[in-house]
């Protein structure tokens, strides 16, 4: 059976509350396996690859400095469905919103910034799966 990989990272909000292992608990208590972990600062060129489907967005610039304005921590998932089973733990993209019980719904406001600030990314398709983790992790 065909395992599928997605990319997550936790975002500069989640590092500088802590948050790093809560975020890798409920993923791994979901049951999916991390097989890549990276903590980094991201630069510019990196971040504009990431979030290129954003490019000219009002939010688009404070999103990439909000995503430069400290260390993230990257990593693969792996498992099946994975890809809609971590955007599942994630919650929707607002955290005023987002279900109790999710990431951003549990860990996360609105801080009346620009940029949404809500903890995590998750890949949203295969494709950008794979165009994501190669952007992180290299081929
Ligand atoms: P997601 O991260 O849920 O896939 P996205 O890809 O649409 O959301 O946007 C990337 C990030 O940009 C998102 O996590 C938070 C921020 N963002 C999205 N829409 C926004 C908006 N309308 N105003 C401010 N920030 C926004
Ligand atoms: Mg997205």
């Amino acid at each position: 059976m065909s395992t599928e990989k997605t990319l997550i990272l936790v975002k500069p909000d989640g590092v500088s509350r802590q948050l790093i292992g809560e975020v890798i608990a409920r993923v791994e208590n979901k049951g999916y396996v991390i097989t890549a972990l990276r903590m980094m600062q991201a630069d510019r060129a990196l971040l504009e690859r990431h979030y290129e489907e954003h490019k000219g967005k009002p939010f688009f610039e404070p999103l990439v400095e909000f995503m430069m304005s400290g260390p993230i921590v990257a990593m693969v998932a792996e498992g099946n469905r994975v890809i809609e089973g971590f955007r599942s733990l994630a919650g929707v993209t607002d955290p005023t919103v987002a279900a109790p019980g999710t990431i951003r719904g549990d860990l996360a406001r609105d801080q009346g910034t620009k940029v949404v600030q809500n903890i995590v990314h998750g890949s949203d398709s295969p494709e950008s799966a794979a165009r994501e983790i190669e952007i992180f992790f290299g081929k």
